[in-house]
């Protein structure tokens, strides 16, 4: 079996190198792989499926094109939980859970949700993920949820600007008490600290995926071998 696993490409614009980039790797690895994971924050804001930006566009025909080769699965980030069913069928991938496992060995989460010393991120968390709140926000019209995801999105940038780098990283309690004895490896993103750590004083391990600029970050598991790789996108792609 061969995987890859990626997250945090929060992309936005078409024309951006990420963008590009991103096609360029989906392209060539939907050839050779047999699953792709996108384990959330793949648009850097998602503000329903009737979305007609120029990069909901792009997005749906480069996922649609993609997965004629392999399968690909898409989880809920922070800034795009509000991927639904109709985008999900219209590009072809298939919305999984946070968390997923697969093989009963393999954990698959976005991450946030182990930032449990940020107090302040979870309980707006805990209301932004709620069924009635979702309900509520796709209920206005499309103008008004752009002007109310882009709020969103400043009010992050000037809650995160006073808080310390330790409190926006994983808690290492919350880490061991979500990986049960059978996990043999976590993987996830959100944090934007890529490595690779051994959890506790366990043989299990945690991967950590980057996010996307001028490089490009994935994990790659060939068989029960599991890689974290970077690449620069303009050397790798040539673009
Ligand atoms: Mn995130």
């Amino acid at each position: 079996m061969q995987r890859i696993f990626l997250s945090d490409l929060h992309l936005s614009d078409p024309e951006d190198k990420v963008f590009i980039g991103f096609a360029a790797c989906l392209e060539a690895e939907a050839k050779q792989v047999d699953e792709i994971y996108i384990l959330g924050d793949l648009v850097e804001m998602w503000i329903g499926d009737d979305d007609n930006s120029p990069i909901a566009a792009a997005l749906t025909e480069l996922l649609s094109k993609a997965s004629k080769h392999c399968k690909i699965f898409l989880m809920h980030g922070n800034r795009d939980f509000l991927f639904g069913e109709k985008f999900a069928a219209q590009a072809g991938v298939k919305l999984i859970n946070d968390p997923t496992t697969l093989d009963e060995e393999i954990l698959l989460t976005h991450g946030d949700a182990l930032c449990t010393d940020d107090g302040e991120y979870q309980e707006m968390r805990k209301i932004l993920r709620s069924e009635a709140w979702q309900q509520d926000i796709l209920r206005k019209s499309l103008a008004e949820r752009i002007k109310f995801g882009q709020g969103l999105r400043a009010e992050s940038i000037a809650n995160n600007a006073n808080k310390s780098s330790a409190i926006m990283d994983v808690n290492a309690s919350a880490v061991t008490n979500f990986v049960t004895p059978n996990i043999k490896r976590l993987i996830h993103g959100h944090t934007h600290r890529p490595g690779e750590h051994k959890i506790g004083q366990r043989q299990s391990e945690r991967i950590v995926l980057g996010d996307w600029g001028p490089c490009g970050w994935l994990c790659r598991q060939v068989g029960d071998k599991f890689t974290l790789e970077c690449f620069n996108l303009a050397h790798r792609y040539g673009i």
